[in-house]
């Protein structure tokens, strides 16, 4: 399964809010922080944050909307929690603490296969371009469709 990912590629470590760490107070948009990152199975997070202010719990996608933290799937406390990224698709983390998921602290990870191509930005790109070419023949075989009507009427 990890293989198939090209976990034999570098992997990456991320600190979760970089110099900031991970907490309520530094004024970091942690959805800003993830979104110029290209998240890939076998990277690492690691979550750095003072143990008596905050911890990381990672939650559904429910949950971490509502901020939700009394079902966590995993729950970790060390103040220097190195995360393992595995599996393709979205984790959510938050902060158990009151207050403190409402407040920002909260991230949302996706973690995206490592693609061949030149560049894993144009893979987005490229699939938007070829809905549109779907949307183009759609349109085409639409109008067809109103021009054979419209001169089978004429033909009685
Ligand atoms: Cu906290």
């Amino acid at each position: 399964m990890m293989a198939l990912y090209g976990v034999s590629m570098a992997s990456t470590v991320y600190q979760v809010g970089d110099s900031v760490g991970w907490t309520s107070m530094g004024g970091v948009d942690y959805q800003d922080w993830a979104a110029d990152k290209n998240f890939h199975a076998g990277d690492t997070l690691v979550f750095n944050y003072n143990i008596q202010f905050h911890n990381v719990k990672q939650v559904t996608s429910q949950d971490f909307e509502t901020c939700n933290a009394t079902f966590p799937i995993a729950t970790y406390t060390s103040g220097s929690d190195a995360i393992n990224l595995e599996r393709l698709g979205h984790v959510y983390f938050i902060c158990g603490f009151r207050g403190h998921c409402l407040a920002g602290q909260k991230i949302d990870i996706l973690i995206s296969p490592v693609t061949s191509g030149p560049s894993p930005a144009q893979w987005p790109l490229s699939s938007r371009s070829s809905a549109s070419s779907d949307l183009y023949f759609n349109k085409l075989y639409w109008t067809l469709s109103v021009l054979v009507l419209c001169l089978s009427q004429f033909a009685y």
